[in-house]
């Protein structure tokens, strides 16, 4: 078994992120929804300012053909881009709920809210659901008091109520709305997208374990094994049921995030000696819905240092002196600038 080296050779990135190219739907209103080619790249990047789109690795993502489109990514908007609201903070105003709008609540960087906002992209709902991004950091207070009392993201607005819980959200927009149903009729891929759903919460403690510290290693490794081992039940095609659906959206916001963080920290592929997880990798960055919530794989890398970094020795960077515990910006602010993405880098180039 593969090990989780800390030191060693460097590591062969074996996918490729592509994005789309693909004309404009006919259905939207330009005035929520622009074709990312008739906005010069300079002005986009003044226009969406929360996402990873506004760098040149985003960038990237919009550039590349398509050669294998679902039903789903059909329906999905495809190249238009949309303009992405500010998050609201303590100082906005509620929405004027209960109006009858639909309103997804999100936060742009919540893996689980990430679920949702794919799964309204790729049933082309950008006009039926809106969305009402959060600032996490900065509540605004009315949320967990007039919105939803849990006070998380994601939640939906939906008819007079307000419903959590991604995996249940998910299914709930494919069955309540319109557009290419996420979940095939078959009864054995049904019963073994619920497997997957419920095996979620596990593949992510498996991993954050190991990226903590905490866990053996050899439990992040039979994690992605089971990933691999899934992506091999239904061989008509490169999805967990072998076409596109929810199932693939229910993982693919951790595998965006567990990728590079896993290489960076651990200069571990995940993709190395598992091919049917490399190519479920490069088939999901064909998808625009997905690709509209991507954000840049720098990011994650330094949110998870950020996070992990008193408790972690960074193996391809320097070990952070014992004074950094307790404290946040000053010690970290010298060790972000130091960071090298060329391993991550590699994997979109
Ligand atoms: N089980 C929930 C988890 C949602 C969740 O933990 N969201 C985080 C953001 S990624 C959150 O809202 N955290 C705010 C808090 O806990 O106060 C789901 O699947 O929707």
């Amino acid at each position: 078994m593969a090990t989780f080296p800390l030191n060693g050779s460097s590591v062969s990135a074996s996918n490729t992120a592509l994005s789309l190219n693909l004309k404009p739907s006919s259905h939207q209103k330009p005035s929520v929804l622009v074709p990312t080619t008739i906005i010069p790249s300079r002005r986009r990047r003044s226009l969406l300012p929360a996402l990873a789109l506004t760098n040149d690795l985003g960038n990237k993502f919009r550039r590349a053909r398509v050669s294998h489109i679902t039903s789903a990514t059909m329906a999905a908007g495809l190249s238009v881009g949309e303009i992405l609201p500010p998050p609201l903070t303590s100082a906005s105003d509620l929405p004027a709920i209960f109006d009858g709008t639909s309103r997804l609540y999100l936060s742009y960087t919540c893996p689980y809210a990430q679920r949702v906002w794919i799964t309204r992209n790729c049933k082309g709902l950008h006009e039926e659901i809106k969305l009402v991004p959060l600032d996490l950091k900065d509540r605004p207070s009315w949320y967990k008091e007039k919105v939803y009392p849990p006070n998380k993201v994601p939640a939906l607005e939906h008819n007079n109520e307000v419903i959590g819980e991604s995996l249940d959200l998910m299914k709930y927009i494919d069955a309540q709305f319109h557009g290419p149903q996420l979940l095939p009729q078959d009864p054995a891929r049904r019963e073994f997208a619920e497997e997957l759903f419920s095996n979620a919460g596990s593949f992510h403690k498996s991993v954050s374990s190991t990226l903590k510290g905490e866990g053996d290693e050899a439990v992040t490794e039979a994690a992605f094994d089971d990933i691999e081992a899934a992506l091999s039940k239904f061989d008509d095609g490169p999805f967990f049921l072998g076409q596109f659906s929810l199932a693939d959206i229910a993982y693919a916001p951790f595998m965006e995030r567990y990728q590079p963080v896993l290489l960076d920290m651990r200069n571990y592929d995940v993709t190395a000696k598992r091919p049917k997880l490399a190519t479920w990798i490069q088939e999901m960055s064909k998808i625009e819905g997905y690709n509209q919530t991507r954000r840049d794989p720098k990011e994650h890398v330094e949110n998870y240092n950020k996070r992990f970094a008193v408790i972690l020795f960074c193996p391809t960077h320097q070990k952070l002196d014992n004074h950094v515990q307790g404290e946040t910006a000053s010690p970290l602010k010298g060790f972000e600038m130091s960071r090298d993405f060329s391993p991550v880098q590699q994997l979109y180039s």
